[in-house]
């Protein structure tokens, strides 16, 4: 029997990683980061993996910080939790958020403190109706992490994410979605076939387009307008002299499908 706290599995050009400690809400231990960490790097280096879907087993998404966990805090020299953020989370925000490929966030349960984040970091978040996200930091005396601090004002703006942060009240998936945190609440009957369909869109859809749309809204942020129209340049310079443009223009021309190779 395998002890591993993840669940990785292919179906063609999917590549889903289920967070696989439930008895726990799949909060984060030292082994789960390095597990995930190796298995998105894996992702990212497999030409075959066109999106990434990022789920929770059992009833939660994701607890965030395993509280229970010493090797998170155990420096040798004391409590330092900031070097839990620099050694763990750190490194997961920057890997989610420059995936070669779009990463899909499937939110089945309650994602609360990194585990929000986490999901939050990722491009696309769907998330079951009986999902909730809590920014459970401000109850244990700590700030957003996992990127809550840069993405939340970013998401939702700066009244809504000190409400969400300061209060780490419970916000139901219909609420998300209606503030805009995230992109799509779904029933959670139809919640697992919603995932799978929304996979096989973003699959079918030119990842490296894909890939460079991320990398332009996230760096947009900290532009000017000129400095943005600069950086839109840039990125359709290199995509317009990719595979990927001149089948999508040849599809549309011939009216049919356009079949996406780059990555
Ligand atoms: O080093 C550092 O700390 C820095 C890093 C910080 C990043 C962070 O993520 S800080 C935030 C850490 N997370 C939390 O504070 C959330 C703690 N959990 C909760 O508030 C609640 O569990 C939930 C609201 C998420 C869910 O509540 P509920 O009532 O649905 O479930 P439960 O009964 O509380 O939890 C179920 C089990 O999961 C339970 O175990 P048991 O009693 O059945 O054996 C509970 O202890 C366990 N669990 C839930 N969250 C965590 C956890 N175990 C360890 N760590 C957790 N974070």
């Amino acid at each position: 029997m395998s002890d591993s706290t993840l669940l990785v599995a292919t179906a063609g050009a999917v590549r889903r990683i289920t967070l696989n400690r439930p008895a726990a809400l799949n909060s984060f231990t030292a082994a789960m980061h390095g597990e995930l960490l190796q298995a998105l790097n894996d992702a990212a280096d497999d030409p075959a993996v066109r999106v990434v879907v990022l789920a929770g087993a059992g009833r939660g998404f994701c607890a965030g910080q395993d509280l229970n966990d010493p090797a998170m805090v155990d420096t040798g020299q004391g409590l330092d939790v900031g070097a839990v953020i620099e050694r763990h989370y750190r490194p997961l925000a920057l890997r989610v958020r420059s995936m070669p490929v779009p990463v899909l966030a499937a939110v089945n349960g309650v994602a609360a403190g990194a585990g929000a984040n986490l999901a939050l970091c990722c491009d696309l978040v769907v998330a079951a109706r009986s999902a909730s996200f809590i920014q459970a930091f401000s109850k244990i005396g700590l700030v957003p992490d996992c990127g809550g601090s840069w993405l939340l004002p970013r998401l939702v703006g700066r009244a809504r994410a000190l409400g969400l942060a300061m209060l780490g009240d419970k916000l139901p998936a219909e609420e998300a979605q209606r503030i805009g945190l995230i992109w799509q609440c779904v029933d959670d009957a139809e919640f697992p076939a919603a995932v799978d369909a929304l996979a096989l869109r973003l699959a079918a859809l030119p990842s490296r387009a894909l890939a460079a749309t991320r990398r332009v809204l996230d760096e947009a942020g900290t532009l000017d307008l000129a400095g943005a129209l600069t950086l839109e340049a840039q990125a359709q310079r290199e995509l317009g002299s990719a595979a990927d443009f001149a089948e999508g223009v040849a599809a549309f021309k011939a009216r049919r499908l356009p079949t996406f190779r780059d990555r």
